[in-house]
């Protein structure tokens, strides 16, 4: 449902008369979207000069997992040569977890503004009435594809399809958890089986995408999902890495990183054979810090902390042809949230006021000569279920400010003291502590800035039934548990289920305006030898039940090289019953079964 349109909208019809003439208009219904951009695309200015852009963004590479960072454990020559070769942006900052960078990086805006507060149970959803970057492209005269993660919301009106992407594969959880087979979705949640190498696969979709004639120029995001895990690569570059002398969790996570490097290279390779290279902008990032202790360059703290290790990332942007900045390290800080306004500066778009991050092409100029500060600071929330302003951070290029808890002031000075070894708040040093006062004033811009952001109107919204062009399938972690029913893992992370789904039960939060009668397909797993009744039922009371026979589900056999944290993936077994009966105003759809333990849940399908 719309909730943030209005205040974006309003902002964008009154920066720029260009707007007024043409407006960049957000329909809920995903297929609206579709016709009334492709008629904006007719009526747009001339699409010439435009470049094509390749945003390609890995999943938990930290700052230090490139060659290029003296890291002589790990060899990216693909990954040094875009960044070296490109304007290298070596203080750039995101968030300290992958949905929350995603949101920023598409909509210009900190996270939490947008609903991505966290990384599941629905927290990871982005508002469909934010803008986002392939929308406004679209308008631009682009056309715009997704291949990997989202991360940003399962269902439409939030899926990839719903939010700008015309073409999509790939999958929308907070990771996928076999990178050799599985089941990927398309930009109408239809889904794509698979058998093969993941990264290989969305390359070269990516790349069928990039190479497809057309007389609009491309935005393509490439969304890698390694190095997350699943610690899973090929044979090939586990035993090159191998030889290193690595802990195996570091050697299978530089080993995926050189799995994608080696398709970056590849990719490069067939889009200059393709005559694409030379108008293609192309932007690489990581969504955020390294997912384990291993070398960052002496940064402190890893992925999901607000520290410096957690949030600083590499970012470049090399430019088509002779371009002035191509080559050019930059050092004034800059973030997940400038993209936007950089982008829609590059292709002549009007920026929108109340974005939060601005364009980087003023420090991109010939004549730069690296003393442009944009005087802001970058802030970096850590967060969970709901939006909490602590842990938090805020950086200039001299000082970083960390929130640790509700009254836990830190001061760092970032230019001496990149490491974060001395907290001057707490330092005796006298030459120190006379920076202190600034470490107050700091924290007083922090928290009026905290107390901003925070849209818990928009965190977690309920799963839209009118919204989808097809079957919705409602996963187990995108609802809630009751009572004794429980998730595998304490928190529900992405491919999760429901276990010991007794009487208590589970549902999902629903809103619908439409009146209709679905058939229902169950998975599940149903120990011991009596068959068991689930009951699925509305808010409104509609209820149909179905008989679950026992069903011993087993384990995918996977390709892990290290034990993992997360759940397995298994071959469920299946149900399927008609007649569950949906009236305008329900808010929820439960399912229970008397009984108690043996009996687990992965996903309902509403069709
Ligand atoms: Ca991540």
């Amino acid at each position: 449902m719309r909730r943030f349109l209005p205040l974006l909208l309003l902002t964008l019809l009154c920066t720029c008369d260009r707007a007024m003439e043409s407006q960049i208009v957000k329909e809920s219904d995903s297929q609206i979207v579709r016709e009334s951009d492709s008629q904006a695309v007719g009526e747009a200015d001339s699409q010439e000069g435009l470049p094509n852009i390749l945003f390609i963004l890995t999943d938990d590479q930290g700052y230090g997992d490139l060659s290029m960072m003296g890291n002589d454990s790990i060899e990216t020559p693909n990954m040094d040569a875009l960044l070296q070769t490109g304007a290298f942006f070596d203080h750039f900052y995101v968030s300290p977890v992958c949905a929350p960078t995603r949101a920023s990086f598409l909509s210009g805006l900190y996270a939490p503004r947008t609903g991505a507060v966290f990384v599941t149970r629905r927290r990871e959803t982005m508002d469909d009435g934010i803008l986002t970057l392939p929308e406004y492209l679209r308008h631009a005269g682009y056309r715009t594809g997704l291949f990997g993660k989202w991360h940003n919301g399962a269902t439409f009106p939030y899926h990839p399809a719903g939010q700008g992407f015309e073409e999509f594969l790939g999958f929308t959880l907070g990771h996928f958890n076999d990178y050799f087979e599985g089941e990927l979705v398309n930009e109408r949640d239809e889904i794509v089986p698979f058998v093969g190498d993941l990264t290989e696969i969305l390359t070269d979709t990516a790349s069928h995408f990039m190479q497809q004639e057309s007389s609009q120029p491309f935005f393509c995001l490439l969304a890698y999902q390694a190095p997350h895990t699943p610690v899973q690569v090929s044979d090939k570059h586990w035993d090159r890495v191998n030889q290193r002398g690595l802990t195996p969790y570091n050697t299978g996570i530089y080993a995926m990183i050189e799995s994608i490097d080696e398709q970056i290279g590849q990719l490069l390779d067939e889009l200059e054979e393709a005559g694409k290279l030379e108008n293609t902008l192309i932007v690489f990032a990581t969504d955020n810090g390294p997912n384990g202790d291993r070398y960052r360059v002496g940064l402190k703290g890893t992925k999901g902390h607000v520290d410096e290790g957690g949030v600083r990332v590499p970012f470049g942007i090399k430019f088509p042809g002779e371009h002035p900045a191509n080559g050019r390290k930059i050092v004034t800080p800059a973030a997940h949230i400038d993209l936007v306004p950089t982008v829609l500066d590059l292709v002549d778009l009007p920026i929108p006021e109340k974005l939060d991050g601005h364009s980087l092409l003023p420090l991109l100029q010939p004549k730069h000569n690296d003393t442009f500060n944009l005087n802001r600071y970058i802030y970096a929330f850590k967060q969970g279920y709901d939006f909490k302003p602590y842990p938090g951070s805020m950086r200039d290029r001299n000082f970083l400010y960390v929130l640790r808890g509700p009254d836990k002031h830190e001061l760092y000075q970032l230019d001496k003291d990149p490491g974060q070894r001395t907290d001057i708040m707490a330092t005796k040093q006298a030459f120190l502590a006379g920076l202190q006062a600034r470490g107050r004033k700091m924290a007083e811009t922090y928290a009026a800035f905290a107390s901003t952001v925070a849209r818990p109107d928009l965190v977690a919204p309920p799963i839209d039934l009118d919204a989808a062009p097809g079957p919705i399938r409602l996963l187990a972690h995108e609802g809630e548990p009751r009572g004794k029913t429980h998730f595998m893992d304490k928190y529900g992370w992405a491919n999760d289920f429901f276990v010991d789904l007794g009487s208590d039960g589970a549902y999902w939060p629903v809103e619908t305006e439409k009146a209709r009668s679905y058939r229902v397909k169950v998975r599940y797993h149903l120990e011991g030898n009596t068959a068991r009744t689930l009951v699925l039922r509305t808010d409104k009371g509609n209820d149909v039940s179905v008989a679950l026979p026992p069903a011993r589900t087993t384990q995918i056999p996977v390709a892990d090289r290290v034990k993992r944290k997360e759940v397995y993936p298994r071959r469920w077994a299946e149900v399927e019953v008609s007649g569950l009966s949906i009236s305008p105003g329900s808010t929820e759809i439960s399912i229970a079964s008397a009984g108690r333990e043996g009996l687990w849940v992965k996903e309902i399908t509403l069709e």
